[in-house]
């Protein structure tokens, strides 16, 4: 097959786009925190928001009418309900990114999944009950047509507070900051089309940066203040490598909780989905960036005002101490043995590109894509000439053919072998739903500092070995998080009884 061919019938004009029109939604409103109590309950309504963005005023859609989301601040051990309304313009589920939640409120519509909730038609609602075993960060998205939904702003937060006071170290304020990019052509947002979704090669980046929904972030803090960062990447593809030249990071934790041990470090790599918690000093009054840096560039998406008059009371001893986490040094004495033995399952990320073989070849030595560098021939992709599969190497079954089936207690040691070998290989954010999973290994080198996950990136040629704890009964999914990728049908099932 040649590239026309491939490409004979998809034209630069999209059919049958979404709305566009800016002169019914209102105007996004500012994002609100939300304490919200054991037992008590949560009204959540997507629809259409007018934003501007740099000169742009686009359609988005938010969740009740901020972009991000209201951020939903609970406690661990607490179950709260949530009452969703859907005023966006297509069908919709919520699904809440990393709870070991019960579930049937998983947010996974039955097209996708068997024994799962139908997608909520537009007009409609459903009533969620949401639990929070873990503390840290989570999110909240669509799981129907995540390269529109998500990329047009429904996302939004949630913080599980700890019910050990001492589980993080003091610092003087919290803050979640969400990393996103949008792709605007012209004044437009570029067009989707509502029957497939495009850029199925490599996902489609942004041309623009924001942080918690502005494209001009800024913040401000006080000198010797020491700020918590809820980092969360909701990008469609995009990793986000985060940076704050002149203030001292410390990681503190990943997707689910505290990192075995805390370390100070200079950026932070997240990638689709994932989070991250930094603990930030701000020793020096001034002007500061928040940075993405790839290793061809430096993007400033926000800035940081620290004043000169210092914090009353000052964390700067406690941010010193590095703590270490005793429950993980617990798992790392536990997982000697699941170092040494086969793993259990072994998956392999592929690319099949008919007319395209070995495109991959020119990124022979890329492991991650850190932008569309092949523009036009990704926008022509579509799941229909462009196939990402997830093969599992034992039975050779892809994708939705792959059933796997567990018991609660398992530990599961999964194998994810991204071959460098396939027609375009790229780095691919694989994301677990119910269960969370240590990482153990990448290309064989142990992990050094161990966090609990729902999220890993797999770089291109990676090899990463993972203890996926299965102690949530359902019927669950995994997939590749770029958007793009899913919707290409990049996901598998398994049971855990
Ligand atoms: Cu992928």
């Amino acid at each position: 097959m040649r590239l026309s061919d491939i490409y004979r019938g998809v034209t630069g004009r999209v059919r049958a786009p979404f709305s566009d029109d800016t002169t019914g939604p209102p105007d996004a409103i500012s994002t609100h925190m939300v304490e919200l109590r054991d037992g008590g309950s949560f009204d959540l309504k997507a629809g259409p928001v007018r934003k501007r963005l740099r000169e742009a005023v686009v359609r988005m859609l938010a969740y009740n009418g901020s972009i991000p989301g209201p951020t939903l601040r609970v406690s661990q051990g607490s179950e709260v309900t949530i009452k969703f309304t859907n005023e966006a313009d297509l069908e919709t589920t919520v699904h809440w990114h990393g709870l070991r939640l019960d579930n049937r409120y998983d947010g996974v519509p039955h097209a996708h999944h068997k024994g799962m909730q139908a997608p909520i038609p537009v007009g409609g609602g459903f009533t969620y009950k949401l639990r929070f075993p873990d503390p840290g960060v989570y999110w909240y998205h669509p799981h129907v047509r995540e390269d529109y939904t998500q990329e047009l702003g429904l996302y939004g937060n949630i913080i599980v507070a700890p019910s050990d006071p001492a589980y993080w170290a003091p610092v003087n304020r919290e803050l979640p900051l969400v990393l996103d990019d949008i792709l605007l052509k012209g004044d437009d947002v570029a067009p989707f089309s509502r029957t497939e979704s495009y850029r199925t090669a490599m996902g489609r980046y942004g041309n623009v940066m924001l942080v918690s929904g502005e494209t001009e972030y800024s913040m401000e803090a006080r000198r010797d203040e020491v700020v918590r960062l809820y980092l969360t990447n909701t990008a469609n593809v995009r990793p986000f490598n985060f940076r704050i030249p002149g203030a001292r990071m410390k990681l503190v934790g990943g997707d689910n909780g505290r990192v075995e041990r805390e370390q100070l470090v200079s950026e932070v790599l997240i990638a689709p989905a994932e989070r991250a918690v930094i603990d930030v000093l701000f020793e020096r009054a001034g002007q500061l960036r928040l940075e993405h840096r790839t290793p061809e560039q430096a993007y400033t998406i926000g800035t940081v005002t620290v004043h000169e008059w210092p914090v009353e009371r000052s964390y700067v001893r406690e941010f010193s101490t590095l703590r270490t986490s005793p429950e993980l040094v617990a798992e790392r004495a536990r997982l000697e043995a699941d170092l040494e033995r086969p793993p259990d399952k072994t998956l392999a990320l592929v690319a099949e590109m008919p007319g395209m073989k070995h495109h991959g070849e020119g990124h022979a030595h890329v492991d991650i894509e850190w932008e569309d560098t092949m523009k036009l021939h990704n926008r022509m992709t579509t799941p229909s000439n462009m196939f990402w599969k997830l093969v599992d190497r034992e039975t050779g079954a892809e994708n939705q053919g792959i059933h796997w089936s567990f018991g609660v207690g398992d530990r599961v040691k999964v194998r994810i072998v991204n071959d460098p070998h396939s027609d375009h290989p790229m780095q691919h954010p694989f994301h677990i739903h119910g269960e969370r999973f240590l990482i153990m290994s990448r290309d064989g080198v142990p992990n050094e500092n161990l966090v609990w996950k729902d999220t890993v990136l797999i770089r291109t040629g990676e090899t990463v070995d993972l203890l996926v704890e299965m102690s949530n009964p359902g019927s669950w999914m995994a997939h590749c998080h770029i958007a793009e990728h899913l919707e290409g049908g990049m996901m598998l099932s398994f049971q855990v009884h």
